[in-house]
């Protein structure tokens, strides 16, 4: 090629491609070597000040994937400077720095990307005057502002100026609605309200797969103080450890649409006469409280260590449990788990509680000394929930485990159909869980049992019962989940093994196999039959599907 013809080549791909191109942007703290320029992992930005070297140049579009290890805001030791998302870019963290996808990062936790505000490093138990303020700012961002993957720490809103003195992890003010997904917020701290976070005037930030620890939230809410705010969702989060006057982990005040669903709160403490060890809400509102544990939290001067509200009177609280809250001196009775005045049903209460649905038995977790709030299979949590009441879109559990599973030896004491919800933020883990999505034939919906205790060489049991008699009815075994549309139901094994029987005059089919052996534990398999059926709407009707767990 003659160099005039490369020139022009080069000057016409030039004009295609736009100045500053959506791509990904890499930042490694530890690389030492390379371009420094984040088009690679080998050319990664460096250093401690690599994630805002990245977030100075990344326009809409971008991702930036940040590998391990520490994240400074700033090398000029102003408290005022933040890790500021933007619109349109997704900040992914915690890779091991080989990855090319988010999906590929180990488990989090593994190797944490840390976004620090101790811009001095020497927090130790009392060092928190050189701290950011603020690690994380929102300022006009929207759901497309992502933060995924990252450990916040070191806030300290400490100062006098405005709202210098709430929000040390992640500042919400105004309509700002961030995505937050798998962060764990940590020792961050304030002297107003909010350690972890601070949400006012319309903000609707979401929080999934986050934990908010051991944050120091001075007046108001030892992990989140939401004041006028929006829609803020919390997703299967964790409030461990926070301390605040009133509300030990979580103030909501004078705020609608706030949802708070398959959360953990427990080692929270109010220390003030506001009280709500766990959760404070006050003043208006519509607060949806859902399967939630709250449990072991304190209050040592109010009497409400769980949920108190007060005046929030659209507030809501179903499928939780509350247990082992204790009020000054220690007490443990209804009225130290949520005060009188809170609209509670289908939940465990300590020393019972008015309301549908509720109870005051124990719910028998499995070693709350411990930290392990998992039902056990004798708590009176299994299958007890109010299915309208589950929040709409959700699907799996605070352990990522279906939300929705019916314990198959259990009685659905709950309302709705069967998967009953469970109590709580986990779903009873069985070996043998029911999954629902049958389909009406000729004489009602099938209905599938699988029994057995899935150890080696063990006798597994399968009954239909409900099917057309005289008709053929095939068992699907799964190795996977599928839950795609099939003949006007739902297919729920992954379709790996098809095997036709005939059911009997009365509509059943029963049969035991053996287990082999050799089968480790945690492999999961699925079964449902699909029986032929002129009364099912495609000729078809199909039993609940069914999930077996080797222990
Ligand atoms: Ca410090
Ligand atoms: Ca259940
Ligand atoms: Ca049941």
């Amino acid at each position: 090629m003659r160099p005039m013809l490369l020139r022009v080549l080069s000057l016409s791909l030039l004009a295609l491609v736009p100045p500053a191109a959506a791509g990904t942007l890499h930042v490694d703290a530890d690389l030492l070597t390379g371009l420094n320029d984040g088009s690679t992992w080998a050319d990664a930005f460096q250093g401690p000040l690599g994630v805002q070297a990245a977030l100075a140049v990344a326009v809409a579009g971008d991702e930036l994937f940040v590998a391990q290890g520490t994240y400074l805001p700033t090398d000029t030791g102003s408290r005022t400077v933040a890790f500021a998302l933007k619109n349109g870019v997704a900040i992914y963290g915690s890779f091991l720095g080989t990855e090319t996808s988010p999906d590929e990062r180990p488990p989090f936790g593994t190797a944490p990307s840390v976004l620090s505000g101790d811009l001095a490093g020497d927090d130790g138990l009392a060092l928190f005057g050189d701290n950011s303020f603020h690690v994380v700012t929102t300022s006009g961002t929207d759901a497309t502002a992502v933060l995924d993957g990252f450990e916040v720490r070191g806030g300290a809103a400490t100062g006098g100026g405005s709202n210098q003195d709430r929000g040390g992890g992640i500042l919400c003010t105004g309509a700002v609605g961030p995505t937050v997904r798998n962060c764990r917020f940590v020792a961050n701290r304030c002297t107003f309200g909010g350690a972890a976070g601070y949400v006012n005037n319309g903000g609707f930030p979401s929080f999934t797969d986050c934990s908010f620890e051991d944050g120091v939230g001075g007046s108001f809410g030892g992990a989140f103080d939401i004041a006028s705010g929006g829609a803020v969702l919390y997703e299967r989060c964790f409030f461990r450890g926070n301390t605040a006057a009133r509300a030990g982990a979580l103030e909501v005040f004078a705020t609608t649409g706030v949802v708070v669903n398959n959360c953990v709160f427990t080692g929270n403490t109010a220390t003030g006469s506001g009280g709500g060890g766990a959760i404070w809400m006050g003043t208006g509102g519509n607060t949806r409280v859902r399967n939630c544990t709250i449990v072991a939290n304190s209050s040592t001067v109010n009497a409400v260590a769980g949920l108190r509200n007060q005046n929030a009177s659209a507030a809501t609280v179903v499928n939780c449990i509350f247990w082992d809250n204790a009020g000054p001196g220690g007490a443990q009775d209804a009225a130290n788990q949520v005060n009188a005045a809170t609209n509670v049903t289908y939940s465990i209460v300590e020393g019972g509680f008015t309301g549908t649905g509720n109870q005051g038995a124990d719910p028998l977790l499995a070693d709350i000394l411990n930290g392990d709030l998992a039902p056990t299979s004798a708590s009176p949590a299994l299958d007890a929930g109010n299915n309208a009441e589950v929040q709409a879109g959700t699907t799996l559990d605070f352990a990522h485990a279906p939300r929705l599973a019916d314990v198959l030896g259990v009685a659905d004491t709950g309302a709705g159909t069967a998967p009953v919800v469970d109590l709580g933020a986990y779903e009873f883990e069985s070996v043998w869980l029911g999954l629902g999505n049958g389909l009406a034939g000729t004489p009602g919906t099938p209905a599938l049992v699988l029994d057995g205790p899935l150890t080696a060489l063990s006798t597994v049991s399968v009954a239909l019962a409900n099917a057309l008699g005289g008709s053929t009815a095939f068992l699907v075994v799964g190795f996977a989940q599928l839950g795609a549309p099939f003949k006007g139901g739902v297919m729920v094994p992954d379709i790996d093994v098809l095997l036709p029987f005939a059911t009997s005059g009365a509509g059943a089919v029963d049969f035991p196999f053996t287990w082999p052996a050799g089968v480790p534990a945690g492999v999961a398999t699925w079964y449902q039959f699909w029986v032929q059926d002129a009364g099912g709407p495609k000729g078809f009707a199909a039993s609940n599907g069914v999930k077996g767990t080797t222990p």
